[in-house]
């Protein structure tokens, strides 16, 4: 008889970023209802690291939400280290609004990447919010609007580890498809003939051909 495998450890999913970005309506996003408060005005931010858990297309999925990063480094840093040491898979995702990328949401960038460190970076993923109001315009043109942006150069550093939520209608396919893409549901992508391994292909063939494009236009 196969050894009792104990409690299946989960996966923990950090939110990190500036402040007003949707890092607690993406956390309410993946976890099917409203965990955490999302406020419409960034004066009255979150200020607590909270946690919720819940059942995710049948994972245990224990998801932490953090407050604006800017000003709160040492205490989000401290938990991802503790994160990066608990058992189970770990998902860090970096959020960003679809709206100008400012120079303090690059300084947020920034910090939410120091705060995952080396070790956890493999593991991160730009979440870019507001997919309903990007309404014809794809994520790649939106990434790719501003020549001068220091955006695609953000986005070129997590080789295609990117995904888009739109958090007003909450759906659950865009879930599904964050955790495929992540490697957390059905295999990994490492796995070849899984669906997770396809999508993911297909989000890095996309990614490679555009910048390949992008870069031929921009001088
Ligand atoms: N239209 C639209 N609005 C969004 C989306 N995601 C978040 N918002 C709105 O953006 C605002 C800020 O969202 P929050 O989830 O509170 O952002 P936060 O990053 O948790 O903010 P702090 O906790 O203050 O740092 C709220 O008014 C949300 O309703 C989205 O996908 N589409
Ligand atoms: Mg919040």
């Amino acid at each position: 008889m196969d050894p009792d495998p104990g409690p299946d450890p989960g996966v923990t999913v950090v939110l990190l970023g500036n402040c007003g970005v949707g890092k607690s309506a993406s956390g309410n996003t993946i976890l099917g209802r409203v965990a955490f408060e999302s406020k419409t005005s960034f004066k009255t931010g979150e200020t607590e690291i909270r946690e919720e858990t819940g059942q995710v297309f049948g994972k245990r999925i224990r998801v932490i939400d953090t407050p604006g990063i800017l000003g709160s480094e040492g205490p989000i840093g401290s938990c991802c280290r503790d994160v990066l040491s608990s058992s189970g898979s770990h998902l860090f995702l970096l959020v960003v609004k679809t709206d100008r990328f400012t120079a303090e949401q690059e300084r947020a960038v920034e910090a939410a990447l120091g705060a995952v460190g080396e070790q956890g970076f493999s593991r991160c993923f730009l979440l870019f919010t507001g997919g309903d109001a990007l309404k014809n315009t794809s994520v790649y043109d939106f990434i790719y609007q501003d020549s001068q942006s220091p955006l695609p150069g953000v986005v070129r550093r997590f080789s295609g580890r990117f995904h888009l939520f739109n958090n007003e209608d909450g759906g659950r396919e865009q879930v599904r498809e964050l955790l495929l893409k992540a490697g957390l549901l059905h295999g990994s992508p490492g796995n070849t003939g899984s669906r997770a391994a396809r999508l993911w292909k297909k989000s890095q063939f996309k990614h490679t051909a555009f910048i390949a494009l992008k870069e031929q236009r921009i001088p």
